[in-house]
């Protein structure tokens, strides 16, 4: 039902308000997680009169005045990626929004995989990403979750099939979010539909979003892409030349820094992969 926006207040009362004024006034469009001011006519209809400036707003999905982005990466079904979830972890940077990765499925690693897991929760952890490990039959791991939904407005973003809703769901038995689209998502037209709204879950707001397995960088500059890796923006500051991409030019700390093990090979990797993509790409007018 477009032009109907579900305003709540502080007291948890939600009233159904229509927007038309604020779009001629303001020349913007209320989204999801926006603060506003609203009036309530006598027949209790209400209008959103004003809405405040936002701290920031994602296009995908569409959110205004995120705190955190919660990143889901599955250990396996679908098998781990560590490649999609930097690439979750550039987007969400680009956006100067803060991640929590969490890796999920858990209980179907083997017993010999479970090591692996571990060294990549400690790698992100250093990198200085929360991370956590966490399954929905093992309610414990959903619980070192709930801290930091506290008080905040968190967007939930993954690949569709890694278990996002069912950890929302896990969270809070009283949210009865659809879960299982691994099948679905395979055929056309699953996410044509996007309903956004924001979940009350953990003292904290969680807006849902169906997920999507590809992430294009379309307007990230070359020069940007080392600052959204926080290990190389903290290094290269010890590159020899300005502007170091990083990649051929000589006497480079990040290349350095990969030799000595003090930054993963493979997030290095990632970020030749992505300086590659972002210059092969066409220019868009
Ligand atoms: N074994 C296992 N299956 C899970 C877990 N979490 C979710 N699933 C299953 O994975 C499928 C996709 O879950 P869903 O929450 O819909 O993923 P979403 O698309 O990211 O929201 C469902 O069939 C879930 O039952 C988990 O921790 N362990
Ligand atoms: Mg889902
Ligand atoms: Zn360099």
């Amino acid at each position: 039902m477009s032009g109907f926006y579900n305003v709540e207040t502080s007291d948890g009362t939600i009233y159904e308000c229509r927007g038309r004024g604020v779009f001629r006034k303001q020349k913007i469009t209320p989204l999801v997680g926006d603060f506003v001011k609203f009036k309530i006519d006598a027949r209790n209809k209400g209008y959103i009169k004003e809405i405040a400036p936002r701290k920031n707003e994602l296009i995908r999905p569409p959110v205004a005045n995120i705190d955190q982005a919660i990143i889901v990466a599955s250990a396996a079904e679908p098998i781990f990626s560590q490649l999609l979830l930097d690439r979750f972890l550039v987007s969400i940077e680009a956006s100067h929004i803060k991640p929590l990765i969490l890796i999920s499925k858990i209980d179907l690693i083997h017993a010999n995989e479970r090591e692996q897991f571990l060294n990549i929760k400690e790698m992100y952890k250093h990198i200085g990403y929360p991370t956590i490990l966490v399954s929905m039959k093992q309610p414990k791991t959903l619980l070192k979750i709930s801290p930091f939904l506290h008080g905040k407005t968190s967007v939930i973003a993954g690949q569709s099939g890694v278990g996002k809703s069912s950890i929302l769901n896990g969270l809070d038995d009283s949210l009865l979010i659809e879960t299982g689209e691994i099948s679905k998502s395979l055929g056309r037209g699953k996410h044509t539909t996007r309903h956004v709204e924001l979940i009350n879950v953990s003292g904290g707001r969680v807006a849902d979003t169906p997920g999507f397995s590809s992430l294009e960088f379309t307007e990230l500059e070359k020069e940007a892409l080392g600052d959204y890796f926080p290990e190389i923006r903290q290094a290269s500051a010890h590159c020899r030349f300005r502007g170091c991409l990083h990649d051929q030019e000589p006497h480079c700390a990040i290349k350095q820094a990969v030799v000595n093990r003090d930054i993963n090979e493979q997030r290095y990797d990632h970020y030749l992969k992505f300086l590659d993509e972002i210059k092969r790409r066409k220019p868009r007018y």
